[in-house]
């Protein structure tokens, strides 16, 4: 059942404060990716000790509901019976073998099987690695060099895509990183989220290898497409001779079991996906229509590796997971979700701010109009959002720690937990807008 909320008086850190300063002796910044490092929010990321179903439980004790499910891989929740037992039975056949093994061949025919637009898949081992191999496809494909990306969306750390990027490059307020070649940058280029004139712009020049995209934006917080946007995105890419790559690393078995593409009949060629598919556990996948995915080494010459491909423990998470994601799943899912925002959308807008929601994917946005691109996003009160994070955390409602990120409702909630989720979620909006200098406070 719901716990009661933990209230300032009973936040213990401790135990997270001591690990935080041992962390950052020996890791940049104390964590192993950017976005951890709760920058862009109030107070220092907890340290987590276990999951349990909805629950996350941090070294001093504290628990909280998961509505980030480390970043969304846990649509199941932690710790979910048959996941752990596919993996302990996968773990005692061995680890690893760079050898090609009947679990990921299966796990492949899946995939294929679930996503519209997969007539072949190569399994890689995370999103960023998925992105960039299925543009380097989408080069050798078609002989062009430049890519389009949208502003505020994120497909990993690779060079390609960190420009105008979301997620932790938003957060930290970069355009992009050093250390990547001026050459490499201008290869990639930019246009507003649903914006189509600016990308058919572009495409204009004949020089544009793929368009990749999210179909619905979670690095700058939940950001549907606008109507028409991806049927516009699929007519002006086929007549450019571009392809369009889609980006379903998030949206991928979490929107439908065919992912955005399902969901709002993409015909895309290529897509990638990560997170749900590995159960947590390392596992990412790209593929598409055979003409292009039989490009790829050794059946054609686009290189691409990975010592850990299709590893066969991740891979037994994975099919696992998949395996649960049924029809009523995502029926329960759409059900949470709207229950949820039914709670919580008119209490936000009564408080002058706003709320997107897509299935179970969902942002609570400090800007009083719903953002529909990158630059509405930098608009919002990013202090405010700080605050609020903060006081969602004491009471035990454990929010994806920037503006620029989506939460992420996992299927086995039970309404009350819903309810009491919302309900904290709007008191740390009170006490998040309360003028800076007044009162704070359980
Ligand atoms: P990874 O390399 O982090 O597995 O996947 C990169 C990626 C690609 N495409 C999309 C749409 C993604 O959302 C991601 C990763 N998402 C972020 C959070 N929104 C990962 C969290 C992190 O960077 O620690």
């Amino acid at each position: 059942m719901w716990h009661r909320r933990v209230t300032r008086r009973d936040m213990k850190t401790t135990r997270s404060d001591e690990l935080l300063t041992s962390a950052r002796a020996v890791i940049p910044g104390g964590v192993n990716s950017p976005v951890r490092a709760f920058a862009a929010v109030e107070g220092d990321p907890p340290f987590i000790a276990m999951g349990e179903g909805v629950h996350l439980e941090d070294a001093d004790g504290n628990r909280y509901v998961d509505l980030v499910g480390s970043w969304g891989p846990l649509i199941l929740g932690h710790a979910h019976p048959e996941v752990h037992a596919a993996v302990v039975e996968a773990a005692s056949k061995g680890a690893s073998f760079g050898a090609p093994t009947e679990g990921e061949v299966r796990f492949a025919e899946e995939l294929c099987a679930a996503h519209p637009c997969l007539e072949q898949v190569r399994l890689c081992s995370s999103g960023t690695e998925a992105t960039m191999h299925a543009l380097r496809l989408a080069r050798g494909a078609t002989g062009r060099d430049v890519i389009v990306k949208l502003d505020g969306c994120y497909h990993g750390a690779h060079d390609s895509v960190l420009v105008a990027a979301g997620s932790g490059v938003a957060t930290f307020a970069r355009p992009g990183s050093p250390g990547i070649p001026a050459a490499v940058s201008a290869l990639t280029r930019t246009a507003p989220f649903n914006d189509l004139a600016a990308v058919a712009a572009h495409l204009s020049r004949g020089d544009v290898a793929a368009v990749i995209l999210e179909p619905v934006a979670g690095n700058m917080g939940c950001i549907p497409p606008e109507p028409g946007y991806l049927e516009g995105l699929r007519t002006l890419t086929r007549e450019a001779g571009t392809l369009l790559v889609v980006d379903e690393v998030m949206t991928g078995f979490r929107l439908a079991r065919g992912g955005a593409c399902e969901r709002f009949d993409i015909d895309a060629d290529l897509v990638t996906l990560g997170k749900i598919v590995g159960g947590g556990f390392p596992l990412a996948a790209f593929g598409g229509r055979r003409e292009v995915m039989s490009q790829l080494s050794p059946a054609g010459p686009v290189y691409q590796a990975g010592t850990l491909s299709g590893n066969p423990v991740a891979v037994a998470a994975g099919r696992a997971t998949l395996g649960l994601l049924d029809d009523a799943l995502y029926a329960r899912l759409e059900d949470l979700g709207a229950r949820l925002e039914a709670r919580l959308r008119p209490e936000v807008e009564k408080r002058g701010q706003s709320m997107s929601r897509l299935g179970s994917m969902f942002t609570v946005f400090f800007r009083p109009e719903r953002p529909t691109h990158f630059d509405q996003v930098k608009e919002c009160d990013l202090a405010a959002f700080g605050r609020f994070h903060r006081e969602a955390l004491i009471r035990g409602v454990y929010l994806p720690p920037s503006q620029f990120e989506a939460a992420f409702l996992p299927a086995l909630l039970c309404d009350d937990q819903v309810d009491a989720a919302a309900d904290a979620l709007v008191e740390a909006l009170d006490i998040a807008l309360r003028p800076v200098d007044g009162p704070r406070g359980a």
